[in-house]
């Protein structure tokens, strides 16, 4: 039996976990999820990245909006709205749920990986999940009109101000939650899910020691762009401000120190052989439940 460390922010990286779900069992995956995004919203602890794998992995995610829960309605969200609230965060009335009993066992006293375990509990979920941290680390996105925090940027501006660099603020303080360092330590590989490199996997790479763990255990990576484009999200838009070319091998150069094997997509194939890392060609794009257990397939084969 082979063990995996699974690092992975929203939607993309979503895909991809549920896809390595399908094909390894509880007791040989676990996944570490991106914090960097979570805030504070109407008293609410809101995380959005576990949010997106709670519902992906429940089968209750919005396939429409991409993130938040299936059979939504909006009540409170209209309240709210007609109350002169805040309502540029949609919180769906089911989704709102699980932000109130977060927040309380967060307010009682739980970490934040205690109240994960019960809430993939609840949803009947087996395979084992967790946020990379139990102290907060938040995502600062440098921008042209100043500092913003991510779901500022994200969502209330839809990612338009101009990137010019990211903090990960309370990343220094940070340690990695201690069911990590003890998968890390029994683990054969770490599989980076196609995720934004600079705002999803930077902020878990933030966590001090982890970045060593990569560099000495096997890692696998999925590219997040294809043909120059983000499957979902800003990262090609991103990578343009910063002044890095919005392609796979751009990719490889910001993993490159620890990642061993990158997986492409076949439109990206005339790059097979000229990375300074090992490519693996295979198609990407995870549309069906199909495509995203076979390129789970592809990630564990990669680690022969
Ligand atoms: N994304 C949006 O684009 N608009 C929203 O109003 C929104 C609300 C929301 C509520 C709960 C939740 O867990 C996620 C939500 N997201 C929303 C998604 C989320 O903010 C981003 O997709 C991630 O932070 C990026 O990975």
């Amino acid at each position: 039996m082979a063990r995996y460390l699974a690092l992975t922010g929203g939607v993309g990286g979503a895909k991809l976990a549920l896809g390595l779900a399908h094909v390894l069992d509880p007791d040989e995956l676990l996944i570490a999820v991106n914090t960097g995004d979570d805030f504070e919203h109407l008293g609410l602890t809101i995380c959005p990245d576990l949010d997106t794998l709670t519902y992906t992995l429940a089968g209750e995610n919005n396939t429409e909006l991409g993130w938040g829960r299936q059979g939504e309605s909006w009540n409170f969200l209209e309240a709210l709205e007609a109350l002169g609230g805040e309502s540029w965060f949609q919180l769906g009335d089911r989704d709102m749920a699980l932000h109130v009993v977060r927040s309380q066992m967060l307010r009682n006293g739980a970490t934040l990986t205690e109240a994960t375990q019960a809430i993939a509990q609840s949803f009947g979920i087996t395979h084992r999940y967790v946020p990379m941290s139990d102290e907060p680390v938040r995502t600062t996105v440098h921008t042209a009109d100043g500092p913003l925090s991510f779901q500022h940027y994200f969502v209330r501006d839809r990612c338009q101000p101009e990137v010019t660099g990211f903090d990960f603020v309370g990343a220094d303080q940070a340690r990695l939650i201690p069911q990590i360092e003890a998968w890390l330590a029994q683990c054969d590989g770490v599989i980076v899910c196609p995720s934004n490199p600079f705002v999803s996997v930077d902020p878990i790479l933030a966590v001090p020691g982890m970045r060593a763990h990569l560099e000495r255990l096997p890692t696998v990576a999925v590219s997040p762009i294809v043909a120059g484009l983000a499957i979902k999200g800003p990262t090609a838009k991103m990578m343009a401000e910063l002044g890095v070319p919005s392609t796979a091998a751009a990719v490889a150069r910001h993993y490159a120190g620890w990642l061993d094997r990158f997986v492409i997509d076949a439109s990206d194939a005339e790059l097979d052989g000229t990375l300074s890392v090992p490519t693996v060609v295979a198609p990407t794009v995870m549309v069906t439940l199909a495509d995203r257990i076979e390129l789970a397939r592809t990630v564990v084969r990669a680690f022969d």
